[in-house]
């Protein structure tokens, strides 16, 4: 996908302050500090259009951005913070589940996982809610540059087998080395336009 341009549309804590249904969105998901906002910045070639954090639990707004003016992009708060307030932890199932449910310009969503970590109760929660809600998704494991290629394929296999998917499935990323972006990419696009061609592909 070609970027021709990426801005922030708006920043919103509740349903009823989500922008107007414009474009197909997508939504990256993941536990606080996982990657969403690096992940988002790599994909459209910006440093800073989302801002990311060495201090998780920040984010707890959800967060539109328009790309090229024909897909946006949600980023969602983090979840699985341990210092967050007891009243961020409460309302963030209810504010996810109900985007998932209710947001019909949703074609999809990246679950984002740590290459490091395995998946737990919230990510099968996200998965469930996913499925619930007929949302196609695809997992991307995230800080892969954190292992060696081996030790890397090793635990794309060890969280393959802990989802239950195949290996190839899950698609490896790095926000550092910016590995797996173009995959990623090619998982958007077929999340927002299966068996299409894409409107200003390259
Ligand atoms: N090594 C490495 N670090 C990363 C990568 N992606 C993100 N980070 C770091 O992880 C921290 C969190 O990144 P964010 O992108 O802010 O994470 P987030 O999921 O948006 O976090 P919240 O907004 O708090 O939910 C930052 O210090 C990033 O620099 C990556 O691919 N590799
Ligand atoms: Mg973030």
């Amino acid at each position: 996908m070609k970027i021709v341009s990426a801005e922030f549309v708006t920043s919103a804590v509740k349903y009823e302050q989500y922008p107007e249904l414009k474009h197909p969105e997508i939504a990256f998901a993941g536990r606080s500090n996982v990657g969403k906002s690096s992940l988002i910045n790599v994909l459209v070639n910006r440093k800073r259009l989302v801002k990311t954090s060495s201090t998780p639990g920040r984010t707890q707004l959800v967060n539109f951005f328009d790309i090229n003016d024909n897909l946006t992009f949600v980023d969602l708060p983090g979840y699985g913070f341990a210092k967050a307030p007891k009243k961020v932890v409460r309302e963030w199932g209810p504010m996810v589940e109900r985007y998932l449910a209710e947001r019909r310009s949703l074609k999809g969503a990246l679950l984002l996982i740590d290459i490091r970590r395995s998946p737990r109760e919230d990510e099968f929660n996200l998965i469930a809610w996913f499925q619930a809600h007929g949302i196609p998704f695809k997992v991307v494991l995230t800080k892969a540059d954190k292992f060696t290629n081996n030790k890397r394929g090793s635990n794309v296999a060890r969280i393959a087998k802990e989802l239950g998917v195949k290996k190839n499935e899950l698609i490896p990323f790095s926000a550092l080395s910016r590995m797996g972006r173009d995959d990623v990419w090619t998982a958007i696009t077929d999340l927002v336009w299966p068996q299409k061609e894409t409107p200003e592909d390259e």
